[in-house]
């Protein structure tokens, strides 16, 4: 039976600037924190970088092809801020701009939505040397960079997302150092969380202070957190896992707070958090749509080795991922459902939501059932909530083509098209034949 979505469903993927543009260094682009990273020794379990990547920089136009043939209604790339400011801020680098004015005409032509992440992780390196997220200015230069971008390409994308998972790049980057700038400092990470919130709140200030006509919101990644037994403390540490990742970015966004809960846990660890009530406002501003990431839920213990939360999440055994992140596909609509009890009935898009199999390219051909079945499952789940009312408008499938996985280089395939490295082809896998026909189909058949 075919389970049908609404008319006007976009059905897109997505990408980010880092993980498939290569040019590291061309036509003027500055340095990213990811370079700088990537450049270190020890951090990238493959020794690789982004130097080269899918060198999208180049080969734009044939991607874009790519995508009308996979009959993408919606495509969601990001933008390299060091590519239009090489210091993080200053003067404009008119080439870099060029690129992304270049690669939106051409989305234009082909019919094809653009929505635009302003910040997908790649910060300036000269921003970074100030004291990076964890300084309150970057959320200044941050929304002068956005109003350049809103002022510059606001007539064409009519989508924009300011932050791609704050959490992430703030914990990960700045409390455990897996991901740049590398830091390792539970005090840091916080502080970077409050900055990265202002930022996206100064950023929508800009975007409606231009008058633009167009949508802009957030993109964060949302993990339902399930305790592992009934034990009192378990529940209690997939409760501060909830609070740490989930409603630390949800509430002050829609609710205009941050949880005094966290606030309570992180000052009996020795972490002062204060809020100023005029930032607070900005961080609340209303937006037009809510981007969700969805990957897994996590199924959390009470761990007292470690710090602040004393939780941690079980790895599966089986049925899981190459990332080795459990297939849940009730969680999206666990997750969707929850939204909409919680903060009320926002607009929504799946902005990210795939995975990564062991793929291999047999014959010019890779077969990718596992990945068929992944999607295949996780869209019904968002059909059901639509039925249930959940004002869900797009999904995007992680990702359109095979890239630069952070800190796992190039071992991690989340393509729906198959890179070949060496010679930059791409191969459409099985999953991306069944992606384009869900499009076609406006709907799923199980
Ligand atoms: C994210 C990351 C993506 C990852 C993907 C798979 O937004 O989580 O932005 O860049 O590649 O999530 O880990």
């Amino acid at each position: 039976m075919l389970y049908e979505f609404p008319k006007d469903f976009i059905w897109g993927c997505a990408t980010a600037s880092y993980q498939i543009e290569g040019a590291f260094n061309e036509d003027g682009k500055g340095p990213s924190i990811w370079d700088v990273f990537t450049h270190t020794p020890g951090n990238i379990i493959d020794g690789s970088n982004g130097d080269v990547a899918c060198d999208h920089y180049h080969r734009y136009a044939e991607d874009v092809k790519l995508m009308e043939t996979l009959n993408l209604k919606a495509y969601r790339f990001s933008i390299s801020w060091p590519r239009i400011f090489p210091e993080g801020k200053g003067s404009v680098n008119k080439k870099g701009l060029d690129f992304y004015k270049r690669l939106v005409d051409a989305l234009n032509s082909a019919s094809i939505i653009p929505f635009a992440t302003i910040y997908h992780w790649d910060l300036p390196q000269a921003l970074e040397e100030k004291g990076g997220w964890a300084d309150l200015d970057t959320s200044k230069y941050f929304a002068d960079y956005s109003y350049v971008l809103f002022k510059e390409l606001g007539d064409s994308i009519p989508f924009w997302i300011t932050l791609n998972e704050p959490a992430v790049f703030t914990y990960l980057g700045y409390g455990i150092g897996v991901h740049a700038p590398g830091k390792k400092d539970s005090g840091l990470a916080t502080k970077a969380t409050y900055s990265a919130l202002l930022a996206h709140g100064l950023a929508v200030e800009a975007y409606r202070s231009l008058g633009v006509k167009g949508q802009i919101g957030i993109t964060l990644n949302l993990t339902p957190m399930h305790s592992a037994s009934n034990k009192e403390e378990d529940i209690l540490s997939a409760r501060r896992m909830d609070l740490m990742w989930n409603r630390w970015f949800l509430d002050p966004i829609f609710k205009g707070s941050f949880p005094q809960e966290f606030i309570e846990l992180l000052a009996k660890n020795g972490i002062s958090f204060e809020v100023d009530s005029e930032h607070m406002k900005k961080i609340s501003l209303k937006i037009d749509f809510l981007g969700v990431n969805y990957y897994t839920r996590n199924i959390v213990m009470y761990d007292p080795k470690v710090p602040l939360i004393n939780a941690r999440s079980i790895e599966p055994t089986t049925n899981k991922t190459e990332m080795g992140w459990e297939i849940y596909p009730e969680g999206l609509y666990e997750l969707l459902t929850s939204i909409k009890r919680d903060y009320g009935n926002i607009p929504l898009y799946i902005t990210e939501n795939g995975s990564a199999f062991k793929d291999e390219l047999i014959d010019e051909k890779v077969d990718d059932p596992e990945r068929e079945d992944y999607l295949k499952r996780h869209f019904y789940q968002a059909y059901r909530a639509i039925k249930d009312g959940i004002d869900l408008k797009g999904y995007f499938v992680w990702s359109l083509m095979d890239n630069f996985e952070w800190a796992y280089g190039y071992t991690k395939r989340f393509g729906i098209v198959y890179v070949d490295y060496p010679t930059q082809k791409r191969i459409i896998k099985r999953s991306g034949y069944y992606y384009r026909k869900v499009i076609e189909y406006n709907g799923v058949e199980l």
